[in-house]
Formats: structure tokens, sequence, C-alpha cells
């Protein structure tokens, strides 16, 4: 059972309370549902927060477009000059995750190291005050969504229940609908419940109290709350708050559920060999997705071993995809889409011209004046603090089907999903990781990679500039175990398998003497092909103390045949240096956080204790640096 409203409302029949809500024929959408936990949960949110009507979506295309025209109607959404392209603004105050006011809710005094935990019933009482009446005078929504291609032992349920038209229609996008699914199987289905309110909201229509902005994940209750918050990585249930409920579930099943992209690259035996790529925030993920033959998956990937095969599946068919710098000669793919007026878009916190135009920093154009995530905004308009206040945010994003995407994969579809041949952990690393690497092996890979995963600030966070963060497998902000479990869980993985994944590391962000980046932005095309041969066998790799990386020989095939490219010994010899007292300093850094972590296991500490001594054992006979070409084939 669920619910903070438990307490409150557990003497009162669900059917009664239900029977009070309007309009009827809505009430009997939902009692067409054999469900009787679903009838609670959404008879006790209505109860306590007070909402005036209930609208329960079947996801045929007359509440699609309903849901769409609420969004317009409330305000929530305005229109532009294109039909099918609305705008949303968050507020000011609320246009990323808040991972402060975001809490895992535990038991027994339980902590999460290096997460937020709260106790779980302080913070059900604690959300149960802020949902009370917060729906007065709205309109409640519930919606049906599959977390998962149709039909596939993968997918997961999920319920969102807000007072948000937003919402709704960003999920109508991004996800399956699966009311029908709820009718069928009825009191068998298992779900995850995501609740929401937006709360009081000014006269802009931003929630007002944002101080009271709270993220609670109920693991013990399968499900979570967010109030007084707009932004979707906040709100939108299946998006991230649904990550957190799945790695919990996958921690206790044995699977993963990652932060990761998943694309495919067409072999030379004419099939696709598939990629999953997990990278923080601002470090080349979309950028990356884009550039691949195939994509099947741009944000979240759930694997599972399917008869020793690691396979994986998009839980979602859409994109939150960040559009500041989105320009038409970096991102031609996702700019033609976004400039598509077929395409249903939902734009967020970009600049709404008064005529009605779409502009964000990256379209070949003047911004004109119009409403920004601040409020009116014209040319040269500055702060309280004097700086040039910039027209869309840096966090502007849009919300759009992945099927617009050209290179869409039709296995996104597949109930059990591609297989993975490679796995890449890529982060902004300015000294340290080469630009492309492979692991010995799985377990290397996991701690030496994935779970070693760093992060160069970029100036748009708080703090100060250029230094690292730790994010292990790019997921720390979405993770509800600790981390150490999240590692035991991918070293028991492979355990199942009849061969493992390959393991690399990318790094687009190394930088060379003078400062400068040593690679351009489309080399990524030669290195994910280098992965892709590296995957069939087709090449050999030359045996550094920290893995495995390519011959120039190869990369200068690469580079001509991919990007018509010449490819320099030089560069290739500053690129892939192997850079000792920065490596072994690494090892210091991440071991020392992991000690720190009661649950990591010893293995993970064998693990990078052997990599030290290899690489103390390369600098007694390289010294500080070991050029490339003084390596032998592995
Ligand atoms: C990310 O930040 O990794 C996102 C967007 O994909 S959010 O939904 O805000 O998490
Ligand atoms: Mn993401």
């Amino acid at each position: 059972m669920s619910l903070l409203a438990e307490r409150e409302f557990l003497s009162t029949d669900p059917l009664e309370l239900l029977n009070r809500l309007e309009p009827m024929d809505q009430v009997e959408r939902l009692l067409k549902i054999p469900c009787t936990r679903l009838h609670a949960d959404v008879a006790y949110v209505a109860a306590l927060a007070e909402p005036s009507r209930i609208f329960v979506h079947t996801g045929s295309p007359e509440d699609r477009a309903y849901v769409r025209r609420r969004a317009l109607e409330n305000r929530e959404e305005l229109p532009s000059r294109v039909p099918n392209h609305t705008v949303h603004f968050d507020g000011p105050h609320d246009l990323a995750r808040d991972k402060v006011n975001t809490r895992i809710l535990t038991t027994g005094g339980a902590r999460v190291p290096l997460l937020n935990s709260l106790e779980r019933e302080e913070g059900l009482r604690e959300i149960a005050e802020l949902v009370k009446g917060a729906m007065r005078g709205r309109e409640m929504f519930v919606a049906f969504y599959l977390y998962g291609p149709r039909n596939s032992p993968f997918s997961l349920y999920g319920v969102q229940i807000t007072d948000s038209a937003y919402v709704v229609h960003s999920e109508d996008i991004l996800y399956r609908s699966c009311y029908e699914d709820f009718i069928e199987r009825g009191g068998e289905v298992e779900y995850m419940l995501f609740v929401h309110a937006a709360g009081e909201r000014d006269e802009n229509g931003w929630s007002r109290n944002v101080e009271r902005r709270r993220i609670y994940i109920d693991l013990e209750g399968n499900a979570t709350y967010s109030v007084n918050t707009q932004y979707a990585g906040n709100t939108v249930g299946l998006k991230k708050l649904a990550l957190r409920l799945a790695v919990y579930k996958g921690y206790r099943e044995g699977w993963l559920a990652e932060h990761m992209f998943i694309i495919g690259m067409r072999n030379s035996s004419g099939g696709v060999t598939y990629l999953t790529g997990a990278f923080p925030a601002g470090c080349g993920k979309t950028a990356t997705a884009m550039i691949a033959d195939t994509v099947v998956g741009d944000d979240l990937a759930i694997i599972r071993d399917v008869d020793g095969v690691a396979r994986a599946i998009n839980p979602e068919v859409g994109m939150f995809g960040i559009i500041d710098d989105v320009n038409p000669a970096d991102d031609p793919d996702i700019y033609a889409i976004l400039i598509d007026p077929s395409a249903e878009i939902i734009f967020a916190n970009v600049l709404l011209t008064d005529d009605g135009e779409v502009w964000w920093r990256g379209k070949p154009c003047e911004p004109k004046r119009g409403l920004n995530y601040a409020g009116l905004w014209r040319p040269g308009m500055r702060d309280e603090t004097g700086r040039e206040m910039p027209p869309s945010h840096p966090n502007a994003r849009f919300t759009v089907s992945i099927r617009h995407l050209r290179t869409l994969d039709p296995a996104i579809d597949d109930p059990m999903g591609v297989p993975v041949s490679g796995f890449i952990f890529g982060g902004r690393d300015p000294d340290t990781w080469p630009p492309v690497q492979e692991a010995f092996n799985w377990l290397h890979g996991i701690a030496t990679m994935g779970a070693s995963l760093e992060s160069e600030r970029t100036a748009a966070v708080l703090g100060k500039t250029g230094e690292l963060e730790f994010n292990p497998f790019a997921i720390l902000d979405f993770l509800s175990i600790s981390p150490g479990a999240f590692l035991e869980l991918h070293f028991r993985f492979a355990s199942k398998l009849k061969a493992t994944p390959k393991v690399f590391a990318v790094n687009y962000f190394l930088r060379g003497r003078d400062g400068q980046y040593l690679a351009e932005k489309r080399d990524k095309r030669v290195w994910l092909r280098w992965m892709e041969v590296r995957c069939n066998a087709q090449i050999d790799a030359l045996q550094a103390p920290t893995g495995r990386i390519p011959i120039y020989e190869d990369l200068r095939i690469l580079f001509d045949r991919e990007l018509g490219k010449s490819f320099s010994e030089e560069l290739y010899s500053e690129m892939f240096t192997i850079r000792l007292p920065q490596y072994m300093a690494k090892i210091e850094r991440i071991m020392a956080i992991y000690r720190r972590i009661p649950d990591t296991p010893s293995q993970f500490f064998e693990l990078m204790r052997e990599q030290y001594l290899k690489l103390k054992e390369a600098r007694s006979r390289y010294g500080e640096k070991i050029d490339p070409f003084k390596l032998d084939k592995a």
C-alpha cells in the first residue's frame, strides 16, 4: 500500500470517496479498472487534495487532445505561431532539478551514503500536509503509462496523479499510454505511483511556494510525491522519479536501471552493434546519440539478462532534451525536428517573442522582445546585478516524440530489446582519460570507468568551475540505493551472462599542452566506430596499463573513412599519451570516496589496488608519461 492518506482516511471506504468526485463519467472510467489499490490511491489523494473535478485519461486521441487543450486553457502552455508548438514556463526559481529537496524515504533511521534521505513517516506526514487542499478549484488528472515497450517483460507500469495538464501532456509525448492494460490486467497489476501538485500559483501561473518544494521517493510504497514545483525533472513521474524506483527494484531483482542512451552502429556483417552510454549532463550524451547510425534511446535504459545475454530497452518514446545551443551546423537532425511544423513539441523556458516565434540560443537569427523564463524580455535587458539576461535559459528544453528522429531504430518497440555489446562511460575530464579506451574486462571497466566516473563542473552550475565532481555511472542524482550497492549490482549482474559486454571510457574534453581541446566535436564518430569494430573483434589494440587503446594506423584509416580527415602521428601521440601521475591521483581520489561508503564490495578495492600497482610499475619503467608508440599490442 502506498499512501500518505492511509492514516487519515483508512476508515473511509475508497468507493465512497470516489462517489463524491465529479464528473461521474470520469469516475466510471476509473471503476472499470478492477484494482482496489488504484481506487484507494486515487480516492485518498483526491480526498486530501480536494480537486473540483477529476479527469481519467484513456489515452484515446480525443483524451490526448483534451489534455493539450486544458494546458493551453489554463495557461500552463502558451500557443506559438506554429499550431503544434507550445511553450511552457516553469517560473524563475523552478528551472532545474532540486537536489537538496529531493529525498529518499527510508525506515529505521537508515541513511544512504551521498544521498539525501529522510525517515519515511516524517516525509509522508510532511507531504500530506503540503498536498492538503492543494488542488482546490482545480482539475485532477489520472493517467496510465508503460515504462517500456508493449508486452515486454522489461516494462513497468506507472500511474500519474497530478493537477498539471502540462505534466500529462509531456507524458503523452514521452511514454506509451496503457489504460486498456489496466482494465485487462486489473487487480494483478503492480504499478509505480507518482503524485504531483504544483501547489498555489501566482499571477503568471508559477508555483508560489517554491521554498516548500519537495520531491520525495517512497521506496517502500513504490510511489513518489512532488509538490510546489513544475520543472519536468521534478514532476514528470516517469522521467527521473521512476528511475529511482526502478534502480531499487532492479537491485532487488538483479537487473540494471541506467541513466544511459542506447545506440546502434551498422557493422560489416550487415547487422547493428548496440552500445549503451552513461554521461553526466553537458558531456556530449545527446550529441553522441545523434551521430550514431541508429538510436533506440537518448536518456534511459533498462538492461536485463535474457538467456545469458545483456539486453536493453528504452522505457521512453520521447526526448526531453536540452535546447540551449542546438544549431543547424552542430545538430542538424535535432534542429530540423525543432523547426518542423508537423512535430508536436513543448518548448520549456525558451523565449516566446511577441509575434509568436520560439527562440533559443543557437537559432540563427536575433532574439526579439517577448516572454522568457523570468517574464518580459527586451534585447539588452540586464538583471539586478547588471548582467545581461539571456533570452532563453541555459536549461531550456524541448519535449518531442523520438519517432521523429531520422535515425530511430525500429527495435525501440521490440519487447525483448536489443543485445548490448558495449557499455560506454564518459565525463568532462581535462587531463586524465584519453579520448577512447577499452577496459581489460567487465570488472576492470565497471570499477575503473563506471564507478570511477568524474566530471568537471561547468559554468552553468554553482560552485568553482573546473572542479571534478564524482558521478558514478552518471547516475548519482538518480540513485535510491548506496553507490556501493549499485556497484555490487553490476558485479553480480555479469555473473549471469554468457559473455559480458565490453566496457569503454570516452573523454571528449581532454586538453593538450596549450590548454586547448585536443578532439573536435565530430571526432566522436571515429571513437564510436572504433568501439564498434572492437566489439566485433575486427582490429587489434595496444595494451596500456589502464586498458586497451587504438593503434595509430587504425585511427588514421578511420578518420579518413568516417570524416575524410587526416590524422597526424603527433596528435595521436598527444591524445593517447598515458598520463601516469594524473591517473594515480584519480585512483586515490576515488578510493577515498568509496572507503566512506560502507557497503562497497571488497572486490572493488582489490581491482583499484591492482590498477594502482600497474600504474606504479609503469611509472618506474617509462617515467611520468607513456607515449602510445612505445606500447605493445594487446
Ligand atoms: C538530466 O538532467 O539528466 C535530464 C533532464 O535528462 S531531467 O529530467 O531534468 O533529469
Ligand atoms: Mn538524463
